[in-house]
């Protein structure tokens, strides 16, 4: 049976999924969902995925949406063991820690200064600051290890460098975060080739621009 993965290109989290499949060598069938005209609100996708939204995965009957339990899913499941997302209690523990706050704390802060755009109002530069913060916050961390989880790349650093790489595409500067710097470049070095400019900085740059144009039409 194929793995099928709704999803749409600028999607962060659904990139996510995607960047994780392709380390781990899985090959999806992925489905996009036009977003923008609406075609998640449709019966066939709701049927689906009652909360409509992207990424969504089907695998052999089983439906299963939010980015980061897809990804543990696919380790789990088509490379048990791999270092992505180990077995050890402990180190997945510490993983898990990492996803549940990138998508709680981090991205939520993200979303909090880029959400207001897609309505046509405007970023919020108050919900940049506290994004600022909760990455120093992730530079101390990176002082003491190589990845945010320890020694070794897992589905963590996935998930926050999309959201870090979102974050510099829509113009918050954390260039001064030298620790994020180096494990940035750490990561792309890491990633399968290609990986780097076609999963994580195209998109990103491509939804900077869509929703900078969505910001611009309200002034
Ligand atoms: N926490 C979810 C967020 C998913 C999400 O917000 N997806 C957006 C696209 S980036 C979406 O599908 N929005 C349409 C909707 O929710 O109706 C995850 O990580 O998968």
């Amino acid at each position: 049976m194929p793995v099928q993965l709704y999803h749409h290109k600028l999607s962060a989290p659904a990139r996510v999924v995607r960047i994780v499949a392709k380390q781990i060598g899985l090959s999806l069938e992925e489905k996009e969902i036009d977003l923008l005209s609406g075609e998640h609100m449709k019966p066939e996708f709701l049927a689906i995925n009652p909360f409509h939204c992207v990424p969504t995965l089907v695998h052999d009957g089983f439906a299963l949406w939010e980015s980061r339990p897809i990804c543990t899913y696919l380790v789990d499941k088509f490379a048990h063991g791999h270092s992505l997302y180990p077995t050890d209690l402990r180190k997945r523990a510490t993983i898990d820690r990492w996803l549940y706050w990138d998508s709680g704390t981090f991205f939520s802060s993200l979303k909090a200064y880029y959400m207001p755009a897609i309505p046509g109002k405007s970023f919020q530069p108050e919900a940049a600051e506290l994004f600022k913060k909760n990455a120093s916050a992730l530079d101390e961390s990176l002082k003491n290890t190589k990845y945010v989880a320890g020694d070794k790349l897992s589905v963590a650093d996935i998930s926050i460098t999309v959201t870090v790489t979102l974050s510099t595409a829509i113009g918050i500067d954390t260039s001064e975060l030298k620790n994020v710097q180096k494990w940035l470049k750490q990561v792309e070095t890491d990633l399968k080739p290609s990986t780097w400019q076609t999963l994580v900085i195209d998109p990103a740059n491509g939804l900077a621009d869509l929703l900078k144009s969505m910001a611009s039409k309200s002034s």
